[in-house]
């Protein structure tokens, strides 16, 4: 058999259904073996945007996601969206070409030790040096990239391997199932849990998958321990429940702060210090159990007492079935913390005032959002207002990346969830900023016939960093820019443009664009005026008074 219709039957056996990228002539042999295969290529306009569709793929799915490129050029462009992946703990392979390596005439015309280079920022990396190779390399990479804590792969496919003659053997999956936690360390957590007189949940990344979201949320109302989420945990527990009280946006400063100040054991599920830590811990006031498939990594703000290690969903069951409400649990500071907060939301979500107000917009969005329907946003000031203020009922509803927190994913991811979930409503959410990094993208959406919604948030500058600048008491400078006129520009791609004049023109026009299967942007002018002011001052003020 050749191997590169080894390699692809590999990868159907694996049950990928796609493959994104960009070939290059080393990759023709696995193009034409991917022609008649079962799987289906997602040609796109950059390698990175790629590989950000693949990571998402992984994320939502929790199946390897696939993407391919050339060597050298091609393989330099994954980089970055290795390093989502990797960070993000999404289960990705990456599949690149080289030049042969048997014998070459070209020198080192576009040579890079691509797998090398992959090192650092991957789980596992390698050249296929041979056809007879391919069944346990491809196997081994699936492995890696899915066991916990899930992550980016590479293989190198030179082009004189994929073209060589090799027996036809595959390596089937074995049956395996996650480890639990052993029964001692349940124990040891059911007893501080009921010991503590104030214990807070905190759901982070890991545990932002179906089964964990049940178990979290049988967990939740069963013994209406109160909650709070990291960016990244949004919607493992339907955030408009009462005993929600805040998900860690902001470093301090905020309610939830203080609801984390206040107890005196937090329960984490699913956070690991990749994220931006939610909560610092500084000495040993606090107690912290340590809930995840993987061992915490310590760090000096991170040092948890106790650990759960093994299965999430299994791990919140077992704790569940032992754990017995106490009359001596105190709860009654959350209360004060939830009450100030639910004062506090809805300050801006009726303000006129154009260009349209965050506080306005995130309301806005929720408000035409189905429970099931997926925002997908890019980096900038903006997803710490979503964060902060858009509550999440389903897990995977807000996809944002506060790992790697790269821009330019905020499409790409887009378009990936419209691919796993056709039938649910997509928006993406950018900034002028973020989105023009993979803008040409628009062309592929359209090319898909993706039924698919952008928001521009448009402030003619990279307005996070201005925030900070201005935060951090410096002169204005270095971070305005001008842009394209965005309705001609994605008319230009063959999608339908948009802009808003007034701040009520929002809602109507976003339900008009779910009826009409079209790939639609919408330009959105921003005032970020007052972000500072309120993400730094006032916010602080009023929590500091609970
Ligand atoms: C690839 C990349 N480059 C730079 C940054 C640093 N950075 C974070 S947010 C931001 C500005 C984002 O601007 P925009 O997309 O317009 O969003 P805004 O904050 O203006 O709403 C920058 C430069 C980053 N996170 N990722
Ligand atoms: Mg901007």
């Amino acid at each position: 058999m050749k191997a590169s219709d080894l390699f692809v039957k590999a990868l159907e056996q694996e049950g990928v259904e796609y493959i994104f990228g960009i070939p290059g002539e080393e990759n023709l042999d696995l193009l034409e073996s991917l022609r008649t295969s079962s799987i289906k290529l997602i040609l796109t306009r950059h390698e990175q945007a790629a590989g950000f569709m693949a990571a998402t793929y992984g994320r939502l799915t929790g199946k390897v996601g696939v993407c391919m490129s050339t060597l050298g050029p091609g393989a330099t462009n994954f980089v970055t969206a290795a390093a989502y992946a990797q960070l993000g703990a999404m289960p990705m392979l990456m599949i690149t070409g080289q030049k042969p390596i048997k014998a070459s005439k070209q020198g080192r015309f576009q040579v890079l030790d691509v797998v090398d280079m992959m090192r650092p920022i991957t789980k596992y990396t390698a050249q296929i040096v041979s056809g007879e190779r391919i069944a346990s390399q491809v196997r081994e990479a699936f492995r890696i990239a899915s066991a916990e804590r899930p992550g980016a792969v590479h293989l190198e496919l030179p082009e004189d391997i994929a073209d060589e003659e090799t027996s036809p053997n595959l390596i089937t999956e074995s049956y395996i199932r996650r480890p639990t936690a052993e029964e001692k360390s349940i124990k040891h957590a059911v007893d501080m849990i009921e010991l503590a007189k104030s214990p807070l949940l905190l759901i982070g990344a890991a545990a932002n998958r179906k089964m964990s979201s049940k178990m979290l949320t049988q967990f939740v109302d069963e013994l209406n321990i109160p909650f709070v989420t990291t960016q990244m945990g949004k919607g493992v527990v339907d955030e408009t429940k009462a005993l929600f009280l805040g998900n860690t946006t902001l470093s301090d400063g905020d309610f939830v702060h203080r609801a984390i100040a206040h107890a005196d054991l937090i329960i984490n599920v699913g956070h690991d210090v990749v994220e931006k830590p939610p909560f610092f811990m500084r000495d040993n006031d606090k107690k912290v159990i340590h809930i995840n498939y993987n061992a915490a990594e310590v760090d000096p703000v991170y040092f948890p007492q106790v650990e759960v290690i093994g299965d999430i969903a299994n791990s919140i069951w077992a704790i569940k079935e032992k754990l017995q409400p106490q009359k001596h649990w105190d709860f009654s500071y959350f209360d004060k913390v939830k009450a100030a907060e639910e004062k506090e939301l809805p300050h801006g979500c009726n303000d006129d005032r154009f260009p349209i107000y965050p506080q306005r917009l995130v309301s806005d969005v929720r408000k035409v959002m189905p429970k099931d329907g997926i925002i997908a946003l890019d980096n900038g000031v903006y997803k710490i207002w979503f964060a902060r203020n858009y509550k999440a009922q389903l897990p995977n509803t807000v996809l944002l990346d506060n790992a790697l927190a790269t821009m330019g994913a905020g499409l790409p991811s887009a378009m990936a969830s419209k691919l796993v979930y056709p039938d649910r409503p997509v928006i993406s959410i950018c900034g002028d900023g973020g989105f023009m990094m993979n803008s040409q993208e628009l062309e592929t959406a359209v090319r898909l016939n993706q039924h698919l919604i952008i928001l521009i948030l448009r402030d003619d500058a990279y307005g996070m960093i201005k925030w900070k600048q201005a935060n951090m008491n410096f002169e204005e400078f270095g971070l305005d820019y001008g842009n394209p006129d965005y309705v001609k520009y994605v008319e230009a791609y063959g999608g339908k443009g948009h802009r808003i004049k007034a701040a009520d023109e929002l809602i109507p026009l976003i339900e008009k664009c779910m009826q009409d299967h079209a790939v639609h942007l919408i330009d959105v002018p921003i005032d970020y005026s007052e972000n500072d002011e309120i993400l730094n001052n006032q916010l602080r003020k009023l929590s500091a008074k609970v």
